[in-house]
């Protein structure tokens, strides 16, 4: 699972990304890295594969991992050249989902390049340049297709009719009237992409969202696209990053909070995008994967070695609850908590499974 970080500068995108990609996620040996400057790792804390792997006692235990991509360089006419253009686009084309980075946190000493703090402005400057950038694509790919209609074929027609509505939709600024299903599956429009709002928000407006400035209206604008919005206070998950564990706690009680920016970004990333965790525990790692809502057994298998997909017989499957609470896997299987599945179970979350293949 890949996430952009996206937004105007000064919206506070690189302490968010510092932030999330140095939290310190307990019990789990992960190495958080920063791969590239602005390309970080971090592992999805999983209480459930935890417990998992208290009941198997692995050599090593895996677990999922986000990779964050602090998104530099978004500025008004980015779409025509202005900032760094087209690069940062490019890079919002190669993530799964966005993080939509808006500020509304008051400080004097961080000037706002579009002059006073206003989110509804920022944001709209942002869809903006995404839904332009979406148009010159829409054009880009007709002119393509239009010259393919003389072969006669009649995809082309159909493909033409579809990015013609696309593209008249996208002109009224109308995403949510898009159709992503229809679209070439290498069109990879920017505008369609699933994404999170995320207000970058004061101390104070931590403490009372009331008085945050067009949140109503941001909420009604997320809710359209399915999406939601997220609060949080990059400073301070700045602060809670170099906390250990039962620090952090404390902190966040000060702030009336349940959990980090970084589990809630998380938990909203897999609603977004729709995933499931399936474990496996043979050999000498247990490990959690993530995989889309819907998976096959077979395909499920793929994820974790293609020769296992191919040559897939079928699967044990238990849901990890089961699981710890019988004990064990043989204990399970006594009890007759482990089901067999064949190639059209679809994996559910919190399954653990073992696969059986032909090699
Ligand atoms: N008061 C306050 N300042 C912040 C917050 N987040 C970021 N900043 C400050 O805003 C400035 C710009 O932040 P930065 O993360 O570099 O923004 P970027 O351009 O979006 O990457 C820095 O001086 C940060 O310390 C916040 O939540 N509250
Ligand atoms: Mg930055």
């Amino acid at each position: 699972m890949e996430i952009g970080i996206v937004g105007l500068a000064n919206v506070g995108k690189s302490t968010l990304f510092n932030a999330l990609t140095q939290a310190d996620v307990p019990a789990l040996n992960y190495p958080f890295c920063t791969i590239e400057p602005n390309v970080g790792v971090v592992m999805i804390p999983d209480q459930r594969l935890l417990a998992v792997a208290d009941l198997v006692q692995p050599e090593k235990v895996t677990g999922s991992v986000i990779k964050f991509v602090d998104i530099a360089g978004l500025v008004r006419g980015a779409s025509k050249g202005e900032g760094l253009g087209n690069q940062f686009l490019a890079q919002i084309r190669e993530v799964d989902a966005i993080i939509h980075l808006i500020r509304t946190f008051r400080n004097p000493n961080v000037s706002s390049v579009e002059g006073e703090v206003d989110p509804l402005r920022d944001l709209e400057i942002v869809e903006t340049e995404l839904m332009l950038a979406d148009l010159q694509t829409l054009e880009n790919r007709m002119e393509r297709v239009s010259r393919l209609l003389k072969t006669g074929e009649k995809k082309y027609r159909e493909q033409l009719t579809v990015l013609e509505e696309a593209h008249h939709h996208l002109n009224q600024g109308r995403v949510d009237a898009l159709n992503p299903d229809k679209f070439p599956p290498d069109l990879r429009l920017l505008s369609t992409k699933p994404v999170v709002y995320v207000l970058n928000v004061d101390e104070d407006q931590l403490m009372d969202p009331g008085t945050i400035e067009s949140f109503e209206i941001i909420k009604t604008r997320a809710a359209a696209r399915n999406s939601e919005v997220i609060l949080l206070c990059a400073a301070v998950e700045a602060e809670l990053a170099k906390l250990d564990s039962d620090e952090a706690q404390e902190y966040f009680q000060e702030f009336g909070l349940q959990e980090s920016g970084l589990h809630r970004i998380i938990k909203a990333g897999y609603r977004l995008l729709d995933l499931v965790t399936f474990y496996t525990i043979k050999g000498v790692e247990t490990r959690s994967w993530l995989v889309p809502r819907g998976t096959l057994a077979p395909q499920a298998a793929g994820k974790v070695h293609s020769d296992m997909e191919r040559g897939f017989i079928k699967a044990e499957v238990v849901a990890a609850d089961k699981l710890i609470g019988c004990g064990s896997f043989a204990k399970a299987k006594e009890q007759g908590a482990v089901r067999l599945e064949g190639k059209e179970y679809v994996v559910q979350d919190g399954d653990v499974i073992l696969f059986h293949f032909n090699v």
